[in-house]
């Protein structure tokens, strides 16, 4: 690409495939997670959670030999409750205290910490607790909770809906009037957890020589969990250090405050103990934050064609028991509904977001946050429309996308589309598959009677999100810009900190990739530092899809400072015109001579007087990043793959699987073709696998492994990953983020090539997953032909 082009040097700037960084240390197995952290004294917890989706504690007999080893509510009592208030007009806030105080709300909720030298033995302290519950009503499902004399999960609400928000723009009753066709759909997502291959976990101790609490969270915002920790525990943040070690996968869960984080801060801080506590595989399907959970009823208008005039959307989400810090129950439902018409140019929209509370684990942000189900949605709705005007789904999508020249693009809910060409994308993910063959296939049927079928989904990934656009959100802390502080060591090496927090992402790599293509400076003489209070800049953290376009520009513009007086101090070394050096391999070139940066960084530090008259000693810069004042820098693809589904058995098998994208300018192609495959792995599990189902008790009926299907290798296909680069015209470089967009469309795309295979059979599945059972009773149900 352009910038690639621009760096004759090594080849390793923006856009260079350069190999990770970061990897080496975790290839030779010297990650440092949360578990493998020593240290002296320190005690285990285990949370004593409830077994009960509803009820009133009457009590709690705690054994006498357990005393001292056990802690309640009561013993935490000056730590404030969670508490995430979203600015919407009647927005219901709750408190969600760190352990429950007279009430459980959800299977999972914690009651008592337990310590003990190991896990196990703090696990049997928690089963020798008996706790005398009164049992409440279960509110087990969004539609029992809406019923009209539901009891409330908050007694002081007037009802169960957190929020209901509606965007209402354009002539929604001429639509309807004008179409020749109208469809109406009714579509499910399942519930969900994260999975991250490392759990959620936090270890705090009071450090007695700089008097600091220091706490060690699995997180992917430390810098934020400090500020919320210290008001939550009433310390001056000066007082609180938190860190966030190397973190095995995020994906969003481990983007909230959570009450585990509060409630073992609060006890060590009490007891001037060390204390850790790590999630095991049944509280993470149980009781991390939960994903997705959406239902939809759909109404499109369009012409006879297909081409879409208006649509009429109602989502309802079920956010749990508590809304989760800082995000608000409100996000899912909220950002589905904002973004709900993708990259289509419709009209005329009237979307209304309902927030439901029930007994269940509380719902988090997970890769694809509000837009898988808002992709689901528009997708599925549109094959329908596409078969109600008798034409192929591909066409009539790809007529109904915002056209190029129509960008930049204000869609219909307030979105500023900055550039790229939808069209283009969705037609090389089309041909990359060859839909005529697969017509073909189609027609001929196959020999093994299993059915083929293809489908496509696009969308718009909102990224690089600014100040603007977090303060229209509401939220409690607006987290629209990212700092970076460039710092030369005496030898000549960099050293980059960071505010954001690298869990996966190979940030280690490209943001040392940007450093290179200001400072011309070896990738290997760059090192990356986050993920700790005290050691980087205030950073908002990693997520959203923002790091590589906030972090990236952060690092850019320091690096270009730091260039700047390197450009100086060389040109004097080497007594040259300043504007007649350059930066190259890491060092300062005037014609033949150069200087090397560790020469000038020995001056720099060690020997002042080598400098020009009045420059400062030390090579230290920093810069903060804010994108322009935009909605931010929009990134789409398109998914299209084709299966097979054996009609007698209900199983799915994915025979090929395309993404076409666009991220604008990439900083690592390798490191973004991984990002997306990664992604459409989460989404398969959304589409095909992944579920938390509860029953009328309101208890969930996955908690482990067995119960509960992720995708492995033998289920995720080769994912083929075709590149589009139109460089976004806010962001430096032309970066768009893209972390999370493998996983928006991969439930649409699959539930369309599904239901295109069973279209035949007169079955339309309109739900995920979608597991063999489901399918076999579809086709039970369906009319015999
Ligand atoms: N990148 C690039 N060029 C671009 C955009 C991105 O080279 N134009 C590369 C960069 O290496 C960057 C990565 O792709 O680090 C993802 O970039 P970005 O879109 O900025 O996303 P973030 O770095 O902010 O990562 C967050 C995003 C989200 S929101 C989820 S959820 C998710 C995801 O990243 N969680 C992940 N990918 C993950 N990958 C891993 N391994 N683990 C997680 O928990």
């Amino acid at each position: 690409n352009a910038a690639a082009a621009a760096d004759p040097n090594t080849g390793q700037g923006v856009g260079a495939p350069v190999l990770r960084n970061e990897d080496r240390r975790f290839l030779d197995g010297k990650g440092e997670y949360l578990a493998d952290i020593q240290l002296p004294g320190l005690l285990e917890v285990a949370f004593l959670r409830s077994p009960l989706a509803h009820a009133r504690i009457r009590g709690i007999a705690i054994p006498e030999a357990h005393r001292g080893r056990v802690f309640l509510a009561s013993d935490i009592a000056f730590a404030q409750p969670i508490s995430a208030v979203g600015a919407a007009p009647g927005f219901k806030a709750s408190d969600y205290p760190a352990l429950a105080v007279e009430k459980v709300r959800f299977v999972g909720e914690m009651i008592a910490i337990c310590l003990a030298p190991t896990r196990a033995e703090a696990e049997d302290i928690a089963q020798s607790i008996q706790v005398d519950f009164e049992e409440l009503p279960p509110l087990w499902d969004m539609d029992v909770a809406l019923a009209p004399d539901a009891p409330r999960v908050h007694e002081h609400w007037a009802d169960n809906v957190v929020v209901e928000t509606r965007i209402a723009v354009g002539d929604l009753a001429a639509a309807e009037r004008d179409a020749a066709i109208t469809v109406h759909r009714t579509l499910a997502m399942g519930r969900h957890a994260g999975v991250s291959l490392e759990g959620r976990g936090v270890i705090a101790h009071h450090d007695r020589r700089m008097d600091e609490l220091v706490v060690y969270s699995s997180t992917q915002f430390p810098h934020v969990i400090r500020t919320i920790l210290a008001r939550a525990l009433g310390l001056a943040e000066s007082k609180l250090r938190v860190v966030a070690p190397d973190v095995g996968g995020g994906f969003g869960i481990k983007n909230n405050f959570n009450p585990e984080e509060l409630a073992v801060a609060a006890l060590a801080l009490k007891l001037g103990k060390p204390l850790r506590w790590v999630e095991d595989r049944r509280e993470h399907l149980v009781a991390s934050p939960h994903a997705r959970e959406h239902r939809y009823d759909l109404t499109a208008y369009a012409d006879a064609r297909g081409r879409l005039l208006g649509l009429k959307a109602r989502v309802r989400v079920d956010a749990g028991a508590y809304s989760v810090w800082p995000w608000t129950a409100a996000m899912e439902a909220g950002m589905s509904a904002g973004i709900m018409t993708g990259p289509y140019d419709i009209p005329v929209y009237d979307g209304t977001a309902v927030t439901v509370c029930t007994n269940k684990s509380p719902l988090g942000p997970y890769r694809g946050v509000g837009r898988t189900g808002a992709a689901f949605a528009i997708e599925t709705l549109i094959d329908a429309v596409a078969r109600a005007a008798g034409r192929e789904p591909a066409d009539v999508r790809i007529e109904n996308m915002v056209a190029p020249d129509a960008m930049p693009y204000r869609s219909v809910t307030g979105k500023l589309y900055d550039s790229g060409d939808y069209p283009e994308c969705a037609r090389r993910a089309v041909a990359a598959i060859d839909l005529a063959a697969v017509r073909a296939r189609q027609g001929r049927g196959e020999p093994d009677g299993r059915l083929i079928g293809f489908g496509m989904a696009s969308y718009t990934e909102q990224s690089a999100h600014g100040t603007a656009e977090w303060v229209a959100r509401g939220l409690p802390v607006v987290f629209g810009y990212e700092p970076a502080l460039a710092r030369f060591t005496p030898d000549g090496k960099l050293i980059l900190h960071v505010g954001i927090q690298n869990h996966g992402q190979g940030l280690e790599t490209t943001l040392a990739q940007v450093a290179h293509q200001e400072l011309g400076i070896p990738v290997a003489d760059v090192v990356v530092r986050h993920g700790d209070s005290s050691l980087s800049p205030y950073g908002m953290g990693t997520f959203a899809s923002r790091s590589m376009t906030m972090a990236g520009g952060a690092v850019s513009l320091a690096c270009a400072r730091m260039a700047e007086k390197i450009r100086r101090i060389g040109a004097h070394l080497l007594q040259a015109p300043r504007e007649a050096v350059r930066l190259a391999g890491g060092q300062v070139w005037f014609g033949e001579q150069f200087v090397s940066f560790a020469q000038i960084a020995d001056a720099a530090y060690l020997h002042p007087e080598r400098l020009p008259e009045g420059e400062d000693p030390a090579l230290e810069e920093s810069a903060v990043y804010q994108p322009g004042r935009s909605t931010g820098a929009f990134s789409y693809a398109t998914h299209a793959c084709t299966l097979a589904v054996d009609p007698g058995t209900g199983l799915i098998e994915i025979l090929d699987y395309v993404v076409c994208h666009d991220c604008g300018t990439m900083v690592n192609p390798l490191l973004v073709e991984a990002q997306v495959v990664g992604g459409v792995a989460q989404g398969l599990g959304t589409a095909l696998f992944e579920e938390i189902p509860y029953d009328e008790n309101g208890q969930p009926l996955a908690s482990t492994f067995l119960d509960y299907m992720i995708p492995g290798a033998c289920e995720v296909p080769d994912v083929r990953v075709l590149h589009m680069e139109t460089p976004s015209p806010h962001t430096r470089f032309g970066i768009k983020g893209m972390g999370e967009g493998g996983a928006i469309s991969p439930p649409a795309a699959v539930v369309n090539a599904l239901n295109d295979a069973l279209r035949r059979r007169g079955v339309e599945l309109a739900c995920t997953p979608v597991t063999p059972l489901r399918v076999r009773e579809a086709l039970a149900a369906a009319p015999r032909a």
